[in-house]
């Protein structure tokens, strides 16, 4: 504490940041300069970064992801885009409900004031919003969307209720998604999670596991990475469901495989705890006891542990047996630990040879083991080793389809099964549905009410939005708090005006996230989501930037939801975000910033003593965005440091005594010929540098070089010279300020009407640069014709007979002294002269 104390203490000395900022400020703000509407007549462009929740107060982590997005906003403005660059606020969440708890302050109150402060923050950051299209999803006007489309999906069998174990966290009192169980602790606060059956509403997610999949390719702008993290959260994976009947004859099990090649080598089946078939296959067996006491085990662990690789086989028989269908044997039917539910069909045909959890399985409880496959090469024979064989190979023990190859063989079972009706070829996927009930009250009601006569019944359309009530007790403990509430839960029966019950449950806060950039197009239209023809022009989102924490669940959602939508004929588009960065992490002395670690950086003390330019540019120069970024002060004072040399460089400026006014020419040019040529370099590196994967710091540090040039120049020589150079120097300090306004926008603005341009320095456009001033070395060719000199032009060294003859001839003032003489001959001393003969 106290080494930051001594570092961030007090103003840094220089130039008055304080004063200009507050002044562009508001001068942006009273003039709307962000606003946009559609306008066909320009390319748009919708740059959107991941909105915040409203947790207090900025940190680091927000300083860069919304610098990152200002930069290209106004990048893209500058080059002539109409720019839709909204802000808006996650607004429903737990730690709402934690601080009405801890503090006895309403979650309302407590959520609108965080607004309040952050907002004030984002302002002071000069990051170039449209405010005008602020929102917040705790706003009644925006969670009756939610509630809306949720009713959309139920009409369609999309939303749907059904008894769930389900992750909980006896602290938070909350069901957690499984992403959010880390370690077998929740994530929040680290309380060992535990499984409890709940009735729960889930959104079929499901039904786009194919489109999500097929989606993935579409998105060549997104990071390979999160595209990976997809496919293996989304899981499919392609088998068939074998029928195995019981010895008793009076059901049969069906199981998923991937490898029925292995069938002949199933020699007992699995059970998973939770399937329904146990109860009926071990009651009236002398196990009956031990799986009572077994299941009543397996009830108190948790399934991420019960599950891991590592974890120990654990199991009961049930007393009871299964026909293998190909063998026709009877093999003992198990329960066991790893086996899961959700997955598949939640049983399993196990094959001990070739699996190795059903290989430990067997060897603890003795059961049979028969090699089925062996390696193409020989491999493995017929005895068994500590590690199963997974890998394909040929087929033996298998009856007629012994000297099959695996994947042939997988084809001829498959058929064979299906002749016989004892399987189908089925494709699984290890995602499962979205379960949005949250116990919970600071989130969206769930718009559902229940009658004793006509059971589950949708609210109607017209009565939404369902409102959260305000009068309510949190205290952290058992139902939902909804539940006590007895205004909001007794309710009429939409359809027998009969009294009825609400539902008391509130959605996870992904639904709100899921579809928040399409509200941003019309975010105060209270007819629909969202207006259609704000949707045709901005969709999809050009780019998004966000935490890579976000890959899968979120992402997920977000285009879950444009796919409903789509087909819901709301939108065109199926795929949300065209182009995807994920921003690193802020590091500090080793470690990601966090309160635990107590290596935080406030940004207020940031903006208190340098600025948001220079925050800014710090948090742009110090690293590229995908990379994590290591916090350094000097770093910051580094940047600081810069913005002052800038602002010294063009304060000190003193237009020479003639008029400087328009662009040197290279042509023109007898002196300054270096700067001239760093300028148009540096235009190109800037632009390139933004455009392609946006290496801040690479541009950064070329506008740095130009500075150095800048305050190395000499502006000595003749009043001729002198002027010329003048004139290259304006050129260079002009372009330093426009490509750097992006990065430190208050600093870039002011030094530019200081120069005197009577308009916004956002206004003017990208500055291009000249492809001949960039060539390395340039020459200087005379233009004779007919032997006398006519014209001179400055040409690329490198450039060849071809180019040179071209350039010169397609020249505007050659043409006109030609005038459409015909052309004899062409004479030519590479880098000096052309002599053009006319007839
Ligand atoms: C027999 C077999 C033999 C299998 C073999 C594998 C190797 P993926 O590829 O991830 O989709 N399985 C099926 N349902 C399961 C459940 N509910 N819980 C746990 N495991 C389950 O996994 C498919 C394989 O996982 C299936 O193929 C099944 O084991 C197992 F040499 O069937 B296999
Ligand atoms: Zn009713």
């Amino acid at each position: 504490m106290g080494k930051k104390g001594k570092q961030l203490q007090g103003m840094a000395k220089g130039y008055d940041f304080k004063e200009i900022e507050e002044k562009w400020q508001l001068c942006w703000e009273e003039r709307k300069q962000f606003r946009v509407t559609e306008d066909p007549s320009r390319p748009k462009y919708y740059l959107l970064e991941m909105y915040p929740y409203p947790s207090g107060r900025i940190h680091m982590g927000h300083v860069r992801n919304y610098s990152i997005g200002d930069v290209v906003a106004r990048y893209k403005r500058m080059r002539g885009y109409n720019v839709l660059h909204p802000m808006g606020w996650d607004a429903f969440g737990l730690p709402a409900e934690n601080a009405a708890i801890e503090n006895n302050i309403h979650p309302a109150i407590w959520t609108e004031d965080n607004i309040r402060y952050m907002r004030k923050q984002l302002k002071r950051m000069g990051f170039s919003y449209d405010w005008d299209r602020e929102t917040a999803s705790c706003y009644r006007d925006y969670y009756k969307w939610n509630q809306w489309f949720f009713l959309k999906m139920y009409e369609r069998g999309l939303a749907y209720k059904r008894a769930s174990s389900v992750n909980w966290c006896d602290s938070c009192q909350t069901v957690l998604a499984n992403e959010q169980v880390e370690g077998g602790l929740c994530w929040r606060c680290e309380t060992p999670v535990r499984q409890k059956q709940l009735e729960q509403w889930f959104l079929r997610i499901t039904h786009y596991a194919e489109e999500l999949l097929a989606g993935l390719d579409k998105l060549p702008g997104w990071p390979e990475r999160v595209k990976v993290m997809q496919r293996n959260w989304i899981g499919k994976s392609v088998g068939v469901e074998v029928r195995f009947p019981l010895a008793s004859g009076d059901a049969s099990i069906p199981a998923f495989t991937t490898r029925v090649d292995t069938l002949f080598g199933a020699t007992f089946i699995l059970l998973s705890p939770e399937h329904p078939m146990v109860q009926k296959v071990s009651e009236e067996t002398p196990q009956a006891q031990s799986i009572s006491l077994f299941l009543e085990r397996m009830s108190r662990a948790d399934k991420i542990s019960r599950t891991a690789l590592d974890a120990e086989k654990e199991g009961c028989f049930t007393g009871s047996y299964a026909i293998n269908p190909a063998t026709g044997e009877k093999i003992p039917i198990w329960v066991a630990n790893y086996v899961l539910l959700e997955y598949g069909t939640g049983a399993v045909m196990a094959v001990p040879a070739h699996d190795q959890r059903d290989l430990e399985f067997a060897r603890k409880y003795d059961l049979p083991i028969r090699v089925v496959v062996k390696g193409l090469d020989g491999g493995p024979g017929e005895e068994t080793s500590a590690e199963a064989y997974v890998e394909e190979g040929l087929l033996i023990n298998s009856g007629r389809f012994n000297g099959l190859p695996s994947d042939r063989a997988r084809e001829a079972i498959a058929k064979h099964l299906e002749g016989n009706d004892n399987g189908k070829r089925q494709v699984a996927f290890r995602f499962r549905d979205w379960g949005i009930s949250r116990q919970r009250y600071w989130g969206t009601p769930i718009p559902i009410i229940y009658c004793d006569r006509c059971g589950t019944v949708p609210v109607p359309y017209q009565d939404l939005p369902v409102v959260l009530p305000s009068d309510v007790q949190i205290v952290g403990k058992g139902e939902s708090p909804l539940g006590k509430v007895d205004g909001f839960v007794q309710s009429g029966c939409p359809k027998c005006s009969a009294p009825a019950r609400r539902e008391t449950d509130t959605m996870d806060t992904f639904v709100d996230s899921s579809w928040y950039f399409l509200r941003f197009l019309s975010p105060h239209n209270d007819l629909v989501p969202v207006e259609e023809d704000a949707a045709r022009y901005w969709m999809p989102v050009d780019q998004y930037i966000g935490g890579i924490e976000h890959a899968v669940m979120h992402l997920l959602y977000a285009r879950f939801f444009t796919k409903f939508l789509h087909d819901l004929n709301l939108i065109q588009v199926d795929e949300p975000f065209t182009n995807l960065l994920t921003q690193g992490m802020v590091i500090k002395d080793g470690s990601k910033m966090s309160k635990s670690k107590g290596n935080v950086v406030d940004p207020n003390e940031l903006l208190e003593r340098y600025g948001a330019d220079t925050a800014r540019l710090f948090s742009l120069f110090a690293s590229p965005p995908e990379k994590d970024l290591d916090w350094s002060d000097q770093g910051v004072e580094g940047s600081f440091r810069f913005l002052n040399r800038i602002w010294r460089m063009v304060e000190t400026y003193q237009p020479s005594s003639r008029s400087v006014d328009g662009e040197p020419h290279l042509e023109e040019l007898t002196v300054g010929k270096d700067l001239f040529r760093c300028v148009h370099q540096t235009i190109k590196k800037v632009t390139e540098d933004i455009e392609d994967k946006f290496h801040f710091n690479t541009a950064i540090s070329a506008l740095m070089e130009l500075v150095n040039e800048v305050s190395q120049f000499d502006l000595s020589g003749t009043e001729a010279e002198r002027n010329e150079r003048d004139r290259v120097l304006k050129k260079a300090l002009e372009t330093v300020l426009l490509l750097l306004s992006p990065f430190s926008p208050h600093i870039c603005e002011e030094l530019w009407r200081r120069m005197g341009h009577p308009r916004s320095v956002f206004e003017e456009p990208w500055p291009v640069y000249d492809e001949r001033a960039i060539a390395e070395e340039v020459a200087l060719i005379v233009v004779q014709i007919n032997g006398r000199v006519r014209h001179r032009l400055y040409l690329a060294a490198s450039s060849t007979e071809e180019e040179i003859k071209g350039t010169v001839l397609s020249d505007d003032r050659v043409k006109s002294l030609l005038s459409g003489q015909e052309v004899k001959r062409i004479v030519l001393v590479p880098n000096k002269l052309v002599n053009i003969v006319l007839r």
